[in-house]
């Protein structure tokens, strides 16, 4: 009664969450690793429902990003909490939460974002675990973001300056530091020398006290050692006993590094591949991948972004999905939802169900648009092209709805939305339609 079961049902596989309300849940949903992961290009409001589902989960992961993230939750009483790294559960008090092996962690970001929860109310001891084998993000991670984005100048990415890009660097260079490198820091400050030398080398009269970041080091490596654990084991070990894990994905799909709008794009896996990588988890065990899709598009930074608006449209979805960043509070850009981009990621995650996110932001609109083809040249084009300057060119086909015009913020249950609002499920069925998620169901 809950979801669109039963709304008319075009595939089977498809369900909308009307809103991320719990009551709209269905009771029989249940399965014992369940991902979350965003469609578009971010803030599609992935904490809400990581929220709503981590009551029902024992164990509360993050896999890949870092403070890159910006997770906005309310917990009973309405406070607000926006979160990084920590893991939304937190606010489960019953929840185990774990910063992956795929997470980059900036420890002292990290312990300002557990003071703050802990000024609400909220603890972290014996509910935090941070994977040893997770890499160190520096303050001079951050600086060298801040430098290579003045370098790119006209071409900036529009990164966040969390040091995101160049710590995954240092890992993908395999001269990374690891959590695990501060149980025992007799290699801690040669390896930490080394980046800084490199940092040197590359960017001429850089100014980086490494040795005072060593001592500042000295003291955040004690704090740590309760947090640490051997995360891939532990997170199997509970599997392996029953216990049940959802993850929650950072960044979005169309941020992806290998899938999405390189080079425009963040510096980790945010497709559900992330997943398995950033925790030691096997894909096999992923019973539920729910992709989270916001009723319309936003972007924050630089790239590609063919549903964008501008003008009257853009002001007005800005204002009424309260669209700014979580961590920079930059305005973020907006569009009509691209069902292009969506379909594509939907593909790539397969994805078993889509939660809709921020309808009633539409309300008042008397039409709405949905991006539903490409064209470049005049031709269609089946999937979102990998190169940029063909992104860039292509034209968008647009369906039309007719609004509702009327306030659902309050409506909980599916049958009580708007018929003009209830439509939008059939698109959304339709760019749901991966091989993988009909076989899936079927197969059971
Ligand atoms: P980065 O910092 O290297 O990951 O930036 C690379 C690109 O990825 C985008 N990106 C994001 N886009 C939306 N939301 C993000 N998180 C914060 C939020 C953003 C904020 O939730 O609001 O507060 O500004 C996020 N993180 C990274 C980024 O804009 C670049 O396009
Ligand atoms: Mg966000």
């Amino acid at each position: 009664q809950s979801s669109i079961s039963s709304a008319k049902r075009r595939r089977p596989t498809t369900r909308l969450f009307c809103q991320a309300e719990s009551s709209a849940l269905e009771e029989s949903f249940d399965p014992r690793v369940a991902v979350v992961l965003g469609m578009q290009w971010g803030d599609e409001g992935k904490g809400k429902i990581v929220d709503i589902l981590a009551r029902k989960y024992s164990i509360v992961a993050r896999a890949q990003g870092g403070a890159n993230a910006g997770h906005t939750v309310y917990d009973d009483e309405g406070n607000k909490y926006a979160l990084h790294l920590v893991p939304s559960g937190i606010l489960n008090k019953n929840a185990l939460c774990v910063v992956g092996n795929g997470v980059v962690v900036h420890l002292p970001g990290l312990f300002e974002e557990i003071l703050e929860l802990e000024q609400k109310g909220v603890t972290v001891d014996g509910r935090l675990l941070i994977s040893d084998r997770a890499h160190l993000l520096f303050d001079l991670h951050k600086e060298i973001d801040g430098l290579r984005e003045e370098e790119l100048a006209g071409g900036k990415i529009g990164t966040t300056r969390r040091g995101i890009g160049p710590a995954y660097a240092s890992k993908a260079q395999r001269n990374g530091v690891r959590v695990g490198e501060l149980k025992d820091l007799s290699n801690f400050a040669d390896k930490l020398r080394r980046l800084a030398d490199d940092g040197r080398r590359r960017f001429d009269n850089w100014q980086y006290d490494v040795e005072a970041d060593i001592e500042k080091y000295k003291e955040i490596a004690q704090r740590i050692q309760p947090f640490i654990a051997d995360t891939v084991a532990h997170l199997n070990d509970a599997y392996d006993e029953g216990q049940r894990i959802l993850v929650e994905g950072a960044n979005a799909t169309m941020l992806d590094l290998d899938v999405g709008t390189y080079p425009f794009v963040t510096s980790s896996n945010c497709s559900v591949g992330g997943v398995a990588a950033g925790t030691g988890l096997a894909p096999t065990k992923f019973e539920a991948i729910i992709g989270v899709v916001k009723a319309y598009t936003s972007r924050v930074g630089a790239g590609p972004f063919p549903t964008e608006l501008h003008g009257d449209l853009e002001e007005h979805l800005r204002k009424e999905g309260a669209e700014y960043g979580t961590t920079t509070g930059r305005p973020r850009r907006v569009g009509w939802l691209d069902l292009v981009a969506v379909r594509f990621a939907a593909r790539v995650n397969g994805l078993t169900h889509i939660n809709l996110t921020k309808l009633d932001v539409l309300d008042q609109l008397d039409t709405i648009k949905l991006g539903v083809r490409y064209t470049l040249n005049g031709q269609p084009i089946t999937s979102v092209p990998a190169q940029l300057e063909q992104l860039e060119q292509v034209q968008v086909e647009y369906e039309e709805l007719p609004g509702w015009q009327s306030d659902i913020s309050k409506v909980r249950q599916w049958s009580d939305l708007p018929e003009n609002a209830q439509k939008l499920h059939g698109p959304m069925a339709d760019a749901n339609e991966s091989p993988y998620t009909r076989s899936y169901h079927d197969d059971r």
